[in-house]
């Protein structure tokens, strides 16, 4: 105990639901094509798996977050917004939402402040980091989905911590990665046991 802990949180697959948002609006866009249910998802990237099941399906996954409104309106994680909020009250404690935006870059960007702003408060857009490279954040937990976070720092300060989504579920346990497997599961314990 004595420091600070810094808390990184990432926001699509955490605490905005990158992947109900996407097949909603997918099937309502293009309702005579085939699609992948959640249950079925494998792998972290959307656009491979639709581009498998049928080549050009890749291009109309990606048309789907490419698309205005498409990063505001993803629905809250269960828990998730709560949880932030609660640990960014937390005694030394600190809380960023790492995020990495698309490189269509016209609404993406605007759209994770505007959502922040709606679920988190004004005041939390001072704890956004929009990157690329999460590898060259410090920070002593990064609680993602993404199973691979690599970048140009081969040694990240932080201990990532796999979210568990409809994506990387089937991924056998680890010994050398923990796991939150909801916003339900013991997060104040994790912190906890980062503090000593
Ligand atoms: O902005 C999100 C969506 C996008 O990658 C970013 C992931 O951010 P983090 O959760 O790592 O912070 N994205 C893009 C593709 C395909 C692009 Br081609 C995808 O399949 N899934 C996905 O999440």
């Amino acid at each position: 105990s004595g420091k600070r802990l810094r808390v990184l949180v990432d926001m699509d697959g955490v605490i905005a639901d990158f992947e109900g948002g996407f097949l909603k609006k997918f099937r309502a866009r293009y309702p005579n094509e085939p699609y992948i249910t959640l249950e079925d998802r494998r792998g972290f990237w959307v656009s491979s798996q639709y581009g498998s099941l049928r080549s050009d399906l890749c291009e109309k996954a990606i048309s789907i977050w490419e698309s205005k409104d498409f990063f505001i309106e993803l629905e809250p994680i269960p828990g998730g917004v709560q949880a932030v909020k609660e640990m960014a009250k937390m005694e030394n404690t600190d809380v960023f939402i790492c995020t990495s935006p698309i490189k269509h870059y016209i609404h993406c960007p605007y759209e994770k402040y505007a959502w922040i702003d709606k679920h988190l408060g004004f005041d939390f857009l001072e704890q956004i980091i929009l990157t690329r490279d999460k590898t060259v954040v410090t920070g002593d937990i990064l609680i993602d989905d993404k199973p691979e976070l690599i970048g140009v720092e081969p040694n990240p300060s932080w201990e990532h911590v796999l979210f568990t989504a409809c994506h990387n579920k089937h991924i056998p346990p680890s010994f050398s990665r923990r796991r939150l497997l909801s916003w339900a599961d013991d997060w104040r314990g994790l912190l906890e046991s980062k503090r000593h």
